[in-house]
């Protein structure tokens, strides 16, 4: 798969933690004093790694130039009971909306929805005690390392979905400011795109255009796969279909498997509220093709053309209203 070059939403980070300065063995002396006094000072602790996220960042470029990320060791110990000094943290920031896991497990570390989150990632060794402390003086622990992989959901309100080819970017370029690729052939949309809608000055929402989904999507066929987890934080899911006979496939079972896709990646998806579009109503069929589509699947369908821009208007308003009320479930 050919990657866009500036959107960048997933990435492996190594870090490591500062490990702990070692402690000190000395011993005091002076004329006064008989036995000579322990008086090693324990070493500094070593910073931590974390992983903040920031406004300042909307996606995981940064992390393809540079991968490794290490926070500052602690300092050893010295006589007269001097304490070494702290290694200063290390913070890397992402975007909000990145999830972090552990690639040695797989397991979740977390999920940042939030601007100005906190992880702790890796923890500084300690500081190994001095002989003022201890008989023999200790070195400092390692710090823990770890590799990260790092994936960027998009915090979009709507998500549109669809097999290739029917439209979805013509619609969020009619609709709002974004500029995705239109082109009369599959897969032209690579990655996701987003777009902000502003709705007759009553407020704006973010759309996202992912790659077309197909038969298998949810197993890593074709592209779609890939994208899926963007549309998971979406709150509606604008299903776009193409009316036209030219794609040479049926409406109706289009509808059907893109659902059966949508189960199998994620059974929250499926619950998710949907608006269906019925696209290139310009289109010669498309009005039968509507008509049997609506005799067989009795849900609302918006008919709509990017074309002639007919019908955008009210989905838009459908769109703006399901977001306001902020339902979730499936529209019967
Ligand atoms: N006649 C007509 N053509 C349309 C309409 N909407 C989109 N098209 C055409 O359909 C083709 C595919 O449009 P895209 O917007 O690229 O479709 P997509 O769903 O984003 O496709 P992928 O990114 O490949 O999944 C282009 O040639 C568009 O010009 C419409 O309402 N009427
Ligand atoms: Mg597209």
């Amino acid at each position: 798969m050919k990657k866009s070059a500036v959107f960048v939403d997933r990435a492996r980070i190594f870090v490591k933690a500062g490990s702990g300065g070692d402690g000190c063995q000395s011993l005091y002396r002076d004329r006064y004093t008989r036995y000579p006094k322990p008086d090693g000072g324990c070493g500094g602790d070593g910073g931590d790694v974390i992983i903040k996220s920031s406004k300042d960042l909307l996606t995981l470029l940064d992390f393809k130039y540079r991968q490794h990320f290490k926070a500052e060791d602690g300092k050893n110990g010295s006589g007269k009971n001097k304490r070494g000094a702290d290694g200063d943290d290390r913070v890397i920031l992402v975007p909000a909306g990145t999830i972090l896991r552990d690639v040695s497990t797989g397991l979740l570390i977390r999920d940042i929805a939030r601007l100005d989150e906190e992880v702790l990632v890796t923890k500084g060794g300690r500081g190994g005690r001095g002989n003022k402390v201890i008989r023999d003086s200790e070195e400092g622990k390692e710090g823990e390392e770890k590799e990260i992989l790092l994936e960027l959901k998009l915090l979009a309100d709507v998500g549109i979905i669809g097999y290739p080819n029917v439209g979805k970017s013509s619609f969020i370029t009619c609709i709002s400011n974004a500029k995705s690729k239109v082109a009369d052939y599959s897969f032209t949309t690579k990655s996701p795109i987003l777009g902000v809608v502003k709705f007759y000055g009553s407020g704006e929402f973010v759309v996202a255009d992912i790659p077309g989904l197909i038969e298998g999507s949810h197993s890593g066929k074709g592209l779609g796969h890939e994208f899926l987890r963007h549309i998971e934080r979406t709150n509606l899911l604008v299903h776009i279909i193409d009316m036209s006979t030219f794609s040479g496939r049926d409406p109706v079972s289009d509808l059907y498997s893109i659902n059966k896709e949508l189960g199998l990646y994620e059974r929250l998806l499926m619950k998710k509220t949907q608006i269906l579009a019925a696209n290139k109503m310009d289109l010669e069929g498309s009005k039968e093709n509507l008509d049997r589509f609506k005799a067989k699947i009795k849900k609302q369908i918006f008919p709509i053309s990017c074309k002639t821009k007919e019908g955008i208007n009210d989905l838009l308003k459908a769109i703006f209203l399901k977001l306001k009320k902020g339902e979730h479930s499936l529209e019967e």
